[in-house]
Order: structure tokens, then C-alpha cells, then sequence
């Protein structure tokens, strides 16, 4: 019996001796380490990227390893914001995963040799200056790579002759409903007045009749095309309105209406008591369409004017 053990805690460590042998011959294939022995750079200080384009910081490790590596990118200076005018590199960060902290995440699979950070800017309606935003690239999560990169982007409006609408309703609303309850000492129910918090994309459908049909919320063109000297309508129309309780009042669906010329030109009016919950949306049968502004077109330029026929905004 002693023998028998003996032979199958020899065959063990032998066993061990051998996967330790291979891992560490494995660890030592081609120069690869399992430890931060190596670091990533790059040779790119800046990039310019126009609004709604993309690029990428492309980085050179100094030698391949056998485990992924993870970086963090963050916001150093700048006048960009995260999230709104740019995004960069896999994701934002999560502490679930290990990067705590505002800004970007980025995973490089094992034996990588080089990788591309990318950087993606948003586009909108408003005409602006270039903003900047200056990146701090460092290691991160696992820490398997070191890095120590500092990066500007500049990036620039896009400023065309186009039509443009932005359309938004997203807000919170919270209403009060009559909720029914069963009593805890029996079968005996009540009516009680509840609280119901929805967010108005959920509940409320608008459309820019003929131009912004779509589902959408907010409801965006920044290319409706160019248009020739006249006068132009821009219809809202409330489409639908399904709240998931029966409010007992009705509450106010605020709207903002943006339009112009796509960086160029644009204006804002502000619709904050117009539409209500109980307002007689089109699709179940109603006429939720109102003429929400004017475009007077003059030589190419714009001259807007609100639902009640004020000037508000001229090129
Ligand atoms: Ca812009
Ligand atoms: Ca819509």
C-alpha cells in the first residue's frame, strides 16, 4: 500500500515538474512575458477629425506578450465633452471591469504587437469653433502593458447649406394615477393615488410631417437639402401618446424645436405648453399637427419665424 502511494505521489510530482517545465518554456517562446515588462507608444501627438468622422491613434508595442493588455483613456483639458462631441477606444469605462473613473476603455488581445486606439466624433446642428479635448492614454485593469501617451483632437464643425431639424421631447414626466390595492388582512381592495415616472421618448411619438416620419426620438436630419428661395412650413404633428397608467391629469409634453442650416445657422424655440397628455394626437384619430415655424428663403438665406408668426432668427 505504502508503495502504491509512493509511486503515484512520485507520478504527481513528476507530472507538476513536467507543466511546470512546459509554462515556463511556453513563457520564454519568442521573448513573450506573462509580467508588465514592456510598454505601448505611439508617435501621434494630434489628430483633427470633422464632426461626425472617425480616426484612430495607432500604437507600437515594444514587444508582444501572452496576456491580453487594457488601457484607460481620459480627459485631461479641453473644451469637448465626453460622450457628446467624441467617444474613443471599446467603451467607456466600467469599474465592473476593473477601470474605475470617467473616461474610455480599450482591451488588446494577447500577442498584439501593435493596436489602433479609435476616436470617434459626433455630428450636430449647432454651429461652433473647434473644440479640442487633450487624452491621457495609460495603463489599465490588468496593467499587463505600461503607456504614457498624451494626445490632442481637435475637432471641427461642419458647416453646410442644408436644411436642418432636431426635434426633442426626451424628459422625465411623473404623474399621478389611481392604482388598486389589495388590503394585507384580506380580500378587500383600495383605490389609492400613485406616483408613475416615465421618460416622454417612451410615451411620445412627434414627426415633422413630410421630412421626420420615423420612430426616433429625438427626430434628427442634418441633410434635408438645400432649399430654393420661398416661404416652407415646418409641421410638428403629435403622432401618439400611450403612457403606460391613466394619469388623472393631464401633464405638459414640452418640445424644442432646432433648426437652420446644419453649423451654419440655426435657432431654437422652445414649445413648453403647446401639447398635453389629453392633446388630440393624429394616429388614434385626432389632429395633432400644428405649424411649429416659417422658413422665409431669400437669396439662399433664412429668416424664421415662430408658430405665432414672430421673427425670431435672420441670416
Ligand atoms: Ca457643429
Ligand atoms: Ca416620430
Amino acid at each position: 500500500m505504502k508503495n502504491i502511494l509512493k509511486t503515484s505521489l512520485k507520478s504527481s510530482l513528476l507530472a507538476l515538474t513536467l507543466v511546470c517545465f512546459f509554462s515556463c518554456m511556453d513563457d520564454d517562446l519568442d521573448g513573450m512575458d506573462t509580467q508588465p515588462k514592456t510598454s505601448a507608444s505611439t508617435t501621434v501627438s494630434s489628430l483633427t477629425i470633422a464632426e461626425g468622422g472617425s480616426d484612430v491613434i495607432p500604437f507600437t508595442m515594444e514587444k508582444a506578450i501572452n496576456m491580453p493588455s487594457q488601457f484607460k483613456i481620459e480627459v485631461v483639458s479641453g473644451t469637448a465633452t465626453q460622450g457628446v462631441d467624441f467617444t474613443a477606444g471599446d467603451a467607456a469605462t466600467d469599474s465592473d471591469t476593473g477601470i474605475p473613473g470617467d473616461g474610455f476603455e480599450i482591451t488588446v488581445p494577447a500577442y498584439a504587437t501593435s493596436f489602433d486606439i479609435p476616436v470617434n466624433t459626433m455630428m450636430d446642428i449647432f454651429a461652433e469653433d473647434t473644440e479640442t479635448v487633450v487624452l491621457k492614454i495609460s495603463a489599465a485593469g490588468v496593467r499587463t502593458v505600461l503607456a504614457d501617451a498624451t494626445v490632442t483632437v481637435n475637432i471641427t464643425n461642419i458647416a453646410t447649406e442644408s436644411l436642418a431639424i432636431l426635434l426633442e421631447w426626451d424628459k422625465d414626466v411623473t404623474y399621478e394615477w389611481l392604482e388598486t390595492v389589495t388590503e394585507e388582512d384580506g380580500d378587500d381592495e383600495d383605490i389609492i393615488v400613485s406616483e408613475f415616472t416615465e421618460n416622454l421618448c417612451d410615451v411620445v411619438d412627434f414627426d415633422v410631417v413630410g421630412l421626420l416620419e420615423t420612430a426616433d426620438c429625438p427626430e434628427v436630419d442634418y441633410a434635408l437639402g438645400v432649399l430654393a428661395d420661398g416661404t416652407y412650413n415646418i409641421e410638428v404633428d403629435l403622432w401618439t401618446v400611450t403612457t403606460e397608467k391613466t394619469p388623472i391629469d393631464a401633464f405638459a409634453i414640452p418640445l424644442t424645436l432646432t433648426l437652420g442650416k446644419t453649423g451654419t445657422f440655426t435657432t431654437t424655440l422652445e414649445y413648453n405648453d403647446v401639447y398635453t397628455s389629453d392633446y388630440p394626437a393624429s394616429e388614434p384619430g385626432g389632429n395633432g399637427t400644428i405649424v411649429a415655424a416659417t422658413i422665409v428663403v431669400s437669396g439662399g438665406l433664412y429668416t424664421i419665424y415662430d408658430k405665432d408668426g414672430n421673427l425670431v432668427a435672420a441670416e
